[in-house]
């Protein structure tokens, strides 16, 4: 018989504490990124995953074979804001647990969720080239942060997410965009000057949080089974927008902050406050 699944249970572990250590605040601020183990349950990421992935082949429109795709298109499935399509995914995308472990790293009073999105790197999918999140985001200051949530146990074959460590604080290939270009300019830099790449799997229940100008990248999924990866990007709740640089960020204020003034903080009915002190 299939066990009832008390989804009050459910709620209450996505709502509950996780205390980060002193020593995983000051690794993340020095190296760009942390990665914490059982943040969540076997349970959460079995239920929620599948609500997920449900979603993401609803919503995809990305069907052409792998061969005619571009390198950007080839590294996984991207499926936005999830939490605007879906109650249960609103309830995982808002937990309170993630959002105040971003605040924690980040040491600010509190977060707003930016965007989230799903990212399914599909069997025989490709790399994800070398980037920095906040070349995308016309935010001002650097306290963004990327939670990376796999939803299963992720083997070095399935392509986990790799960091570039401490590489948040130098301004290299900043004004480039993900692509074939961003992978060989940033792999020769970051190796020119020495950054150690932290490129390990991860465990069921592991989680990374990397901040918006670490440099990071994910091999390709050399097995069988995708990639299923949920993604929850947080910003400082007093970061001020900026006059967009470049055509992304024109593209990303329009988006995901519904143009709101330059100048000000973002709006709570697309950015709302998911933890706050
Ligand atoms: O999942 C991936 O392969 C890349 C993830 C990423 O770049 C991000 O979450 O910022």
């Amino acid at each position: 018989m299939e066990a009832t699944i008390d989804k009050e249970t459910l709620l209450n572990e996505l709502d509950s504490d996780y205390t980060v250590s002193p020593e995983a605040i000051a690794f993340y601020r020095e190296k760009g990124y942390v990665k914490l183990k059982d943040v969540l349950s076997p349970t959460v990421l079995d239920y929620y995953g599948s609500i997920i992935t449900d979603l993401v082949f609803r919503l995809n429109t990305l069907i052409k074979p792998m061969e005619e795709r571009t390198t950007y298109e080839r590294a996984f499935l991207q499926i936005m804001n999830l939490w605007r399509e879906d109650e249960e995914a609103k309830a995982f995308v808002f937990s309170k647990r993630l959002a105040k472990i971003a605040t924690d790293l980040m040491g600010v009073q509190g977060v707003r969720i930016y965007h989230d999105q799903a990212l399914y790197k599909e069997p025989s999918g490709g790399i994800t080239p070398w980037h920095a999140d906040q070349f995308y985001w016309p935010l001002a200051s650097p306290n963004t942060v990327t939670v990376w949530i796999p939803l299963q146990e992720t083997p070095m074959a399935m392509g986990p997410l790799a960091f570039a460590e401490g590489s948040q604080h130098v301004e290299i290939g900043r004004d480039v965009e993900i692509s074939d270009t961003s992978e060989k300019i940033l792999a020769d830099e970051l190796q020119r000057q020495n950054f150690n790449v932290h490129d390990t799997p991860f465990d069921l229940g592991e989680v990374s949080y990397h901040a918006g100008w670490t440099f990071h990248r994910a091999g390709p999924n050399a097995s069988n089974h995708p990639r299923k990866v949920m993604t929850m990007i947080y910003m400082d709740k007093d970061q001020i927008i900026t006059q967009p640089r470049n055509k992304f960020q024109v593209a990303d204020h329009a988006k995901w902050l519904n143009n709101a003034p330059i100048g000000s903080s973002p709006q709570d009915d697309l950015n709302p406050v998911l933890f706050s002190y």
